[in-house]
């Protein structure tokens, strides 16, 4: 094996509810496979939804290689599955039951966790935790210092997407709308359609069509078919593949993402992004949102930052402005300026797959 290891490598991915879960879990496993050269063993609760993220996996085959990924269904109570020496479980998703009994003292075990910009993480990434079973539980986290485990990149991401980079002064502003249906969409479309100035706003396949809907005024939207309102175009888009989905991200204007993988996906993509964590309670999805605001925009003067903190807490909270809009897009060419140093530092940083190996190769040491 040319990375000098034999071991192979289990990941666990429990789809909760929508596309991030194996959205992260195949970007993750790919890297794994192909720049890592490990072997991968990816196993899935939910097959149906890992087909929409999976090009080309057809769940009725079995299990099936893609990309050099070994792709597997989760395993129940009957199947006897010898573990393999790493085991990456994704977002505290559990391992089955049978599987766990048949780890080892020597089986290194990984959580991988949610990303956040908060400072906690750089002192907890990378703690043991040990188990009554005598395995010991370690915990890896995403974060955007290098005290954390980083961020998932392939190599040379942001070159590659210099390819697709637009140029500001055209006359069309472009937006991507990636967004949980608690955002403010229609004001955002409202507040569009008024600006005067020509936009096109291309909806991505999500929960939010209904409120897309309701500001066109019609029950139902066709993919693909193009709206317009004014000087508005809002383009409706099929479910697209993860590749497409980056390129798009790096032809707009401004990116509205969300979640975990989109929203890493928007700071490679160097524009300016609007992020809207997945809502918690107690306010914990704007503590997170006000870390990565002070850690991603800590270059930018105090009045841009005012702009950028009111758009992107507005959206977070469920109310925008005509005047908290413009006062963002008045200063985009600096935002976007900023926010391409921001994304070029953080890819000067270890990837996170990269990070993985040589902790796991650390890990090996103790045991
Ligand atoms: O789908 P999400 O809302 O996922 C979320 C988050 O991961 C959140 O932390 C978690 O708690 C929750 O799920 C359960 O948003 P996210 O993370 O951006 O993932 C979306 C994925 O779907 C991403 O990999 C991009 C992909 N995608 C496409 O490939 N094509 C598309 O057309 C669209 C709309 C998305």
């Amino acid at each position: 094996m040319q990375n000098g290891t034999d071991q192979r490598w289990d990941i666990f991915c429990r789809i909760v509810d929508n596309f991030g879960d194996i959205g992260v879990c195949w970007r993750l496993s790919q890297q794994l496979a192909n720049t890592h050269q490990l072997p991968i063993r990816l196993f899935i609760d939910d097959l149906e939804t890992a087909k929409k993220i999976i090009p080309g996996y057809q769940p009725e085959l079995g299990t099936q290689v893609i990309n050099h990924v070994e792709i597997w269904a989760w395993p129940n109570d009957d199947d006897a599955i010898q573990p393999a020496e790493v085991v990456i479980e994704t977002f505290s998703c559990g391992i089955p039951q049978r599987y766990l009994s048949a780890m080892q003292p020597h089986t290194k075990w990984v959580n991988l966790e949610y990303l956040s910009a908060e400072k906690w993480i750089d002192e907890f990434h990378a703690l043991p935790s040990p188990q009554a079973s005598g395995l010991s539980r370690h915990f890896f986290f995403p974060g955007f210092t290098e005290a954390t485990g980083g961020l998932i990149r392939e190599p040379n991401i942001v070159a590659h997407d210099d390819a697709y980079k637009t140029n500001l002064a055209e006359q069309t502003l472009k937006i991507s709308l990636f967004a949980y249906p608690n955002a403010p969409i229609e004001d955002l479309l409202k507040i569009l359609q008024t600006s005067q100035q020509n936009t096109v706003v291309y909806v991505l396949s999500s929960s939010i069509l209904p409120q897309v809907e309701s500001f066109l005024g019609i029950t139902q939207s066709n993919p693909n078919e193009t709206y317009l309102r004014d000087m508005l175009h809002i383009k409706m888009l099929p479910f697209l593949s993860q590749d497409d989905y980056d390129t798009l991200l790096a032809t707009c204007d401004i990116n509205f993402v969300r979640g975990e993988d989109s929203w890493v996906r928007g700071i490679w993509a160097a524009k300016p992004l609007i992020w809207q964590p997945y809502f918690q309670t107690e306010n914990t999805h704007m503590v997170k949102l006000n870390a990565f605001l002070k850690l991603f925009y800590t270059a930018c003067h105090e009045e841009m930052f005012q702009a950028i903190a009111e758009l992107n807490g507005g959206w977070a909270q469920g109310s925008i402005s005509t005047e908290i809009w413009l006062n963002y897009v008045r200063q985009l060419p600096a935002i976007r300026a900023i926010t391409q140093a921001s994304t070029m530092a953080l890819a000067a940083q270890p990837d996170l797959a990269s990070k993985l190996v040589i902790y796991l190769q650390k890990i090996s040491v103790q045991v």
